[in-house]
């Protein structure tokens, strides 16, 4: 006898996992969800273990973070170039001692720090690092990756691939060793940002460009990129963009964009990153620490996803006042997928309003978070931040759904989770099929 297995279309639910839950259920259901469902991490500059010295960890990478270290300038006298002059570990102490011991670590960067120090059992407020570094010191790295993302519940990180930075470049050609939990990216700054820098760099390798990305150059760079694919395997092509960004517009970069970058994306069917609204070196005195932010016109935006269809864009936006708009225009364009809550945009209280604000225009056709981390354990913080964050968001939406009428189950909740932080990211990056 054949037995197949329906749901059941009346009100008794067969398992409990289909039980409608009562309100009072839902914020623990809704925990334990976030809790249990590993997450996908769309964009962070990691490196998986075999790119050696490019992959920062420890206690004193950790400390010298360029958030950190904008936060430190502000609360010691010492200058940028005094500071510049020390080494790592000097400098780790220094912010040590300036953000953890003469202050009270509240900002959210420097309780990020507390959080990884706490999820290893470290002192959280000791005088010094002795007991940090040396913890770190003992630890191997391929078993301390798989233990830092289980505890972050990630499965799989993508990373940050600059395939015109020297030391990278080299590490690809000399053959990368593939990491399950690591993913590539072809980030494209170089190419439509600072053309004029780089184009020197396409040529020595023999391709066949020149400085204003006239004759061969379209099709050359379309070469380059099919050669970096086949290298990287990338997930999707990234570019961050400035405040000021505009297109239609004459420049190189928007020619480069539109007759070499978005027909590769096409060819290779991979998704394009825009990460708009950067404001490079406002204080170049402070180096990685000195962009800002400004606000950009989505126009921009809006004609890209109408002129190219059949290109995918992932998009984040870095000033708050472009948020709502971001949201408008996913609603006219399913072309168009927001991501994450990007840099000056992750803080709780800004994640929140964000994030409510998806919710309630998107539904659940957005990736609500990346962690941007740089350094490995920095993915404990910030995703023990995410699900901590979003609980209380998610359980009031399910609340207020019961209050018009509509139960829901603890599938419903599993099937939102991971379509928020799986499946959106899998089926634009075709993760499944790579
Ligand atoms: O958040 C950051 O660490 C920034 O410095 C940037 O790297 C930004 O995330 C980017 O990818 O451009
Ligand atoms: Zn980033």
């Amino acid at each position: 006898m054949k037995v197949t297995f329906m749901k059941q279309a009346g009100p008794r639910p067969e398992s409990s996992t289909a039980e409608v839950l009562e309100t009072g259920q839902i914020p623990s259901v809704v925990n334990d969800v976030l809790e249990s469902t590993e997450f996908i991490d769309v964009h962070t500059h990691l490196f998986a273990p075999s790119f050696g010295k490019l992959g920062l960890w420890g206690i004193d990478e950790l400390l010298t973070y360029h958030y950190l270290e904008a936060e430190f300038f502000r609360s010691s006298s010492t200058t940028p170039d005094e500071y510049w002059s020390l080494s790592k570990s000097e400098q780790a102490d220094a912010i040590w001692q300036t953000l953890f011991v003469e202050n009270t670590p509240i900002s959210e960067a420097t309780r990020g720090v507390i959080a990884v120090l706490k999820a290893f059992a470290l002192p959280t407020d000791g005088p010094d690092l002795t007991e940090a570094r040396s913890f770190f010191k003992r630890q191997e790295l391929e078993a301390h990756v798989q233990r830092v993302f289980e505890i972050a519940g990630v499965s799989l990180v993508v990373m940050t691939n600059d395939p015109l930075d020297s030391e990278e470049m080299a590490a690809w050609k000399n053959g990368i060793q593939e990491h399950p939990r690591f993913r590539a990216v072809l980030r494209l700054d170089k190419i439509l940002r600072h053309w004029p820098a780089h184009w020197g760099v396409l040529a020595a390798q023999g391709y066949k460009v020149d400085a204003q990305a006239s004759g061969k150059s379209v099709a050359e760079v379309q070469r380059f990129l099919s050669d970096w694919h086949e290298r990287m395997r990338p997930m999707y092509m990234a570019v961050s963009l400035p405040d000021t960004f505009l297109y239609p517009e004459e420049s190189l970069g928007n020619k480069l964009l539109s007759e070499a970058v978005l027909p590769s994306c096409r060819e290779l069917d991979l998704p394009l990153s825009l990460m708009i609204g950067v404001r490079s070196q406002v204080n170049p005195a402070i180096r990685l620490a000195g962009d800002a932010v400004g606000r950009a016109d989505l126009r921009a935006l809006e004609n890209l996803c109408r002129t190219f269809p059949k290109n995918r864009f992932l998009v984040s936006v870095l000033s708050r006042e472009n948020q709502h708009e971001l949201c408008v225009y996913a609603r006219k364009f399913s072309n168009l997928m927001p991501f994450g809550c990007w840099w000056f945009m992750n803080n709780p209280s800004i994640v929140e309003e964000i994030t409510r604000e998806r919710i309630e225009m998107l539904g659940t056709s957005f990736i609500p978070q990346h962690s941007d981390a740089r350094i490995l354990e920095q993915v404990i913080y910030k995703w023990s931040n995410t699900r901590r964050t979003l609980a209380p968001i998610l359980a009031n939406a399910y609340r207020l759904l019961r209050e018009d009428g509509r139960g829901v189950t603890r599938d419903d909740i599993q099937r939102d989770v991971t379509r928020l932080f799986r499946t959106n990211a899998e089926s634009w990056m075709n993760l499944n099929g790579r």
